[in-house]
């Protein structure tokens, strides 16, 4: 066998491996086409388990115990049961969880109701700016209305799949990926809506009134 041979030979056994790698989707995330250089915020290690952080309060709710209500700047009263949630259109969203003590993990599939559906419902009044989100378990955080009203902003009933794990703040929690997941209120309960910025339960123990990840808002 000449050597022209030989290399020909290896260069069909890289082309086959690369063939299956596509064939496997080797490499690829399917869930976001943000630049892969960009993905790891500054600070934070990526983690593949999906650690539980929460106040040692973890709620033990049925699909009948749980409804979410609104308070303050909005049109009225408002409740969300599990079968007004149900009745709303059902998003797949995949996602990276970036926590404020530096774990973060990618490529979460959840399934829930945009957000956006449920400001639609409650109709927030112009003077609203702020949203507090309180849980079941007493904690509260603070977000702005447009970090709210954004499309992958949701609440959440399933992960991976699954139903939405008690101590992942099942049945429904807030996903809001875009900051820190302190803001990820789980056990949602009720959403006051605010003309101005409140501290949290974590904003006044000195966490960032926003936590933006990309920027390091951990703290102040
Ligand atoms: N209701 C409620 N939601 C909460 C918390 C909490 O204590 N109670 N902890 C927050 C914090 S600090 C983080 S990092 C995430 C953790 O979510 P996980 O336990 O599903 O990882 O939930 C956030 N949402
Ligand atoms: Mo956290």
């Amino acid at each position: 066998m000449s050597k022209a041979d030989q290399s020909d030979q290896i260069n069909e056994k890289l082309v086959r491996v690369k063939e299956q790698w596509a064939k496997e989707g080797r490499g690829l995330t399917g869930t976001s086409s943000a630049p892969t250089q960009n993905r790891r915020p500054p600070g934070q290690h990526v983690t593949t388990d999906f650690p539980i952080l929460d106040l040692g309060v973890q709620p033990n709710l049925t699909h009948k115990d749980w409804a979410l209500t609104v308070a303050g700047q909005v049109a009225g009263p408002l409740k969300w049961d599990w079968t007004t949630l149900m009745d709303q259109p059902q998003v797949t969203f995949g996602n990276d969880i970036h926590c404020v003590t530096t774990w973060s993990r990618y490529d979460n599939t959840w399934v829930g109701v945009p957000m956006r559906a449920f400001l639609a419902a409650a109709k927030p009044l112009p003077a609203a700016k702020y949203l507090m989100i309180k849980g079941f378990d007493g904690y509260a955080t603070n977000l702005p209305l447009v970090d709210v009203d954004r499309d992958d902003v949701f609440l959440a009933h399933t992960w991976q799949g699954k139903p939405l794990a008690r101590e992942h703040g099942g049945p429904v929690r807030l996903v809001v990926p875009h900051l820190y997941f302190w803001k990820s209120a789980k056990w949602i309960r009720h959403i006051t809506f605010m003309d101005r910025d409140q501290p949290g339960y974590w904003e006044a123990r000195g966490y960032h009134m926003r936590g933006n990840p990309w920027k390091e808002e951990r703290y102040g």
